[in-house]
């Protein structure tokens, strides 16, 4: 469709605006449609920017490679632009906009010269769901529209649902490299209009990269990088930060969190869903096979919860994306059929190795590589791996390599995944990857308890983000702290409000999980994957109020019989799973009291000092 042929005034005039500023050859609003993605693999695969898949091994995939400056999020890159500092908060980086606006008005000049602009309407959530939320984004990268066609839904309904004036959230992105300044031919010595990277996507260099957002005039402007969580701006810009203002402001709900549908033998139902920091499994709780009989468990969504309250009182979530954007290594028949399914076919694959037979590898897939050799995420070649492992720093895909798959490919998927309504929350989880004291599943005694379980989430930070931190616990509160549009204390006082306003009956109950405890050996206790369900049970049971229960200093646990031991787990490691560890508390309260909480200043709410006082309290007793 042509700039010209748009109805919505304001729309057309944002566009145009941007048009002038970054002067690319041609525009295109996008229609959403499979020629329209078909057309952008033929585009980057012309431009060497990707490679499609042996279509015996991988219908319909192809292969993209990053440049290595831009292989992650960049936390250290992203902007809360509020007008106030103090809105923003001390856990997020802070730029008055109008200075922001200048600094990347500028780089914006000219940026898309030599390479089309793609103006994406596109809607987070069901298209027309009273919870969705509709976005348009311009960019110059026809890898992120074809990224965004899979994860959120993109095309002309959602232009019709926007009419000539309806409200959208405006997404700047470009990749930051105008065709014709900067592709000088060295071999030929001449100015060439064509990527000559080495295959890999365009971008800028660290220092000129923004990720930023705008939360009063509901903006985000992204420049300088084509990954994932920087330049699919639907996800974490939108669906998180802009929308955890809209939340904040509408008295609803905009969580990083999983949706999960758990049926029991009895043929049940109930929904759940879990804030995990990144790199903690969510995908895979998300999508896992219950070893307990009788059970199912399918997924409705595997990173971002949406929850408004329905006139029943209910909070009620949708998800609001399309797709899976996974991290491959790691992923296998055993860690995660199910994802393993929904990446075999029309989907992408960003930074994984590829086969002499044109298929994709990355670290534990499950096998080794065929032939004599294979081409790691770089682009260079190297012996084909004969096992699953690489040492560190020599991986063949990048620890943070991705799939793009649809979620409607995923086997257990829920057939109510769309629905406009959502679906009924009766429970939420935290969790994180904590090897020692936070046992392995503890109820919330009441909605404050469960506030103050979320706001200490912690986990071991992996390679999912750039950050000098790996290997360390780092404290991230309902796994929202890169994810936050606001101050995190207000935050925090805004999960209070919600419990304080509603009838706490009809409330989620909230759980603290935990699969990742180690014994003195250095060995996780528990197995996890399909082997939580046994506590997916007891979460269950308990939302019934049934689920044979202790009550103890730090929250409700459950007995050592009520839940059933899975193979390799013996009775004392059960126990050891869920003992109190008074001495690893009273630890973890001091902790959170000198180190964590301290960082939200005068905006932590009074509550959560309460409730570690009574914590401590409990615990001296
Ligand atoms: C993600 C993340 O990619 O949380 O989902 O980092
Ligand atoms: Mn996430």
């Amino acid at each position: 469709m042509k700039l010209e042929d748009l109805k919505h005034a304001g729309l057309k005039k944002w566009v145009q605006e941007a048009v002038a500023l970054m002067t690319p050859d041609a525009v295109e609003v996008c229609d959403g449609t499979q020629a329209e993605y078909d057309r952008m693999i033929k585009i980057t695969v012309e431009a060497g920017l990707a490679t499609p898949l042996n279509p015996e091994k991988k219908p319909g995939c192809v292969l993209y490679r990053s440049d290595p400056s831009d292989v992650a999020r960049v936390e250290n890159r992203t902007f809360i632009a509020s007008e106030k500092e103090s809105d923003a908060g001390p856990t997020n980086h802070w730029t008055p906009p109008a200075e922001l606006k200048k600094t990347m008005s500028a780089l914006y000049k000219g940026s898309m010269k030599g390479r089309t602009m793609y103006v994406i309407p596109f809607s987070m959530g069901p298209v027309g769901s009273d919870i969705a939320k509709i976005g348009v984004q311009i960019t110059d990268s026809a890898y992120v529209v074809a990224n965004m066609h899979i994860m959120t839904r993109v095309g002309m309904k959602v232009l019709e649902v926007l009419g000539e004036d309806g409200i959208y959230v405006p997404c700047f992105h470009s990749v930051g490299k105008p065709l014709d300044t900067l592709t000088l031919d060295s071999r030929e010595g001449k100015r060439s209009f064509k990527e000559i990277d080495n295959g890999k996507w365009p971008c800028a260099p660290m220092e000129k990269k923004y990720i930023s957002h705008f939360p009063e005039t509901r903006e985000i402007w992204s420049y300088g990088s084509g990954y994932g969580g920087n330049a699919l701006l639907g996800k974490k810009c939108l669906a998180l930060r802009i929308a955890s203002v809209l939340a904040r402001d509408e008295g609803w709900l905009a969580e990083h969190m999983l949706i999960l549908k758990l049926t029991n033998p009895q043929g049940e139902v109930k929904y759940v869903t879990g804030a995990f920091p990144s790199a903690c499994g969510k995908t895979n709780l998300a999508m896992l096979i219950p070893t307990l009989p009788g059970w199912t468990v399918e997924t409705v969504g595997d990173d971002i919860a949406w929850m408004k309250f329905g006139a029943d009182g209910r909070l009620y979530a949708i998800n609001p994306e399309a797709g899976f954007f996974g991290v491959a290594p790691g992923t296998n028949d055993e860690s995660n059929y199910n994802a393993m399914r929904a990446c075999e076919k029309n989907s992408i694959f960003t930074n994984c190795g590829l086969t002499e037979d044109g298929d994709i590898w990355w670290e534990m897939i499950g096998h080794g590589a065929p032939g004599k050799e294979i081409i790691d995420w770089k682009g260079n070649k190297r012996p084909a791996p004969q096992k699953d492992k690489s040492p560190k720093g020599e991986e063949i895909a990048h620890p943070n390599a991705r799939f793009t798959a649809p979620a409607k490919q995923c086997p257990c998927i829920a057939k109510e995944w769309e629905d406009p309504k959502g679906v009924p929350i009766s429970a939420f989880l935290f969790g994180g990857r904590r090897p020692k004291t936070v046992p392995l599943v503890n109820q919330a005694k009441d909605w404050e308890h469960g506030v103050f379980m979320g706001s200490i989430v912690g986990s071991e930070v992996t390679a999912a983000i750039i950050s000098d931190q790996v290997g360390q616990v780092r404290r991230d509160p309902f796994a929202m702290l890169p994810f936050c549009g606001y101050h995190m204390g207000d935050y925090f006082k805004h999960w209070l409000t919600i419990g304080a306003a509603h009838d706490e009956s009809k409330l989620p109950k909230i759980f603290f999980v935990n699969w990742f405890r180690k014994n003195s050996d250095d060995k996780f206790i528990w197995p996890g994957y399909g082997e939580n369900s046994r506590v997916l049970a007891w979460i269950f049971d308990r939302c019934d109020g049934k689920g044979k229960s202790v009550d103890t200093p730090i929250g409700i646990l459950p007995t050592a019989d009520a839940i059933e031991r899975p193979d390799g787990v013996s009775e004392a490691d059960m126990a050891e799973l869920l003992k109190v560890d008074v001495e690893g508390w009273k630890k973890e309260i001091a902790d959170v009291r000198k180190n964590h909480y301290p960082k939200f200043g005068d905006k932590l709410p009074k509550e959560l000092h309460a409730q570690l006082d009574a914590i401590e309290q409990r615990l001296n007793a």
